[in-house]
């Protein structure tokens, strides 16, 4: 049954996601007590005048944060977040505007949230739960995960997923003005300062669905930060 009393924020961060924001804003408003935060990195594509078209269309519901300067999936993150955080919302989710995931889990994800301060939307729970990734990506996301573990000691089966749901006392907690990462990595570095803080960290299995429409923005320099950010977390003091 759904809970009547949820009070959501869902944080998506975008950079050329025209197509797919509108199809991602319809699917989380389905939830009664779900609002969205679109945070745009002045996309070329246009991407924020849309997601400004749909905040007039849900308005109380969907709501734009604008980003000039140096863009990076870490840096909208931390304005996201903490736009999330002044807004008093008792869950604040992230999630990707690429479709890979599925709104469908939000649901399921705030019902853990009852009993842990973060939950994951995991894609490694029962087996590899991904579709449309050439085995290449495969094995790379499995690598990446059991890098990030072994240096990292973070024992979560997906702690590289971008798909989370936080209880705002747990996120309130992190020291979201000095992180490292800007881009990728930022998302192991949350989960890295949570787990050093006692948070509890639940998992969910979602089946992810690989973006079908518009560009991937992983860059070398990018992947480059998610091998040495790992290092910089183990040797971080206290
Ligand atoms: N605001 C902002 N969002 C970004 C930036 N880079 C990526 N994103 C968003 O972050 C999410 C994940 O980016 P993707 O390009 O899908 O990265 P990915 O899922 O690792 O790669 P794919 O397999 O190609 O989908 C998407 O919603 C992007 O639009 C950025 O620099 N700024
Ligand atoms: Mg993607």
């Amino acid at each position: 049954m759904p809970d009547a009393h949820i009070d959501a924020l869902v944080v998506v961060p975008t950079y050329n996601e025209r197509d797919n924001l509108p199809i991602l804003a319809q699917g989380i408003l389905a939830h009664p007590g779900f609002r969205l935060l679109v945070v745009d990195d002045a996309s070329p594509d246009g991407t924020g005048a849309v997601a400004d078209a749909l905040a007039r269309q849900h308005a109380g519901r969907v709501h734009v944060l604008h980003r000039s300067g140096p863009r990076g999936l870490g840096r909208s993150y931390v304005d996201g977040l903490r736009r999330a955080l002044d807004t008093g919302a008792e869950l604040i989710f992230q999630m990707d505007a690429d479709l890979s995931h599925n709104p469908e889990y939000l649901p399921a994800m705030a019902a853990a949230a009852a009993e842990y301060d973060v939950v994951i939307g995991s894609r490694y729970l029962t087996g590899v739960s991904v579709v449309n990734w050439p085995l290449h990506r495969i094995f790379l996301s499995a690598f990446a995960n059991r890098y990030v573990r072994t240096v990292t000691g973070i024992s979560v089966s997906d702690c590289t997923s971008g798909f989370r749901c936080w209880r705002r006392t747990a996120l309130a907690r992190l020291p979201l003005g000095s992180m490292v990462s800007n881009g990728y990595a930022f998302v192991v570095e949350m989960l890295f300062e949570a787990s050093r803080r006692g948070c509890r960290i639940g998992e969910v299995p979602i089946i992810f669905i690989e973006r079908r429409q518009g560009q991937s923005k992983v860059s070398a320099r990018v992947l480059l930060e998610s091998l040495i950010v790992p290092w910089r977390l183990k040797f971080r003091r206290r």
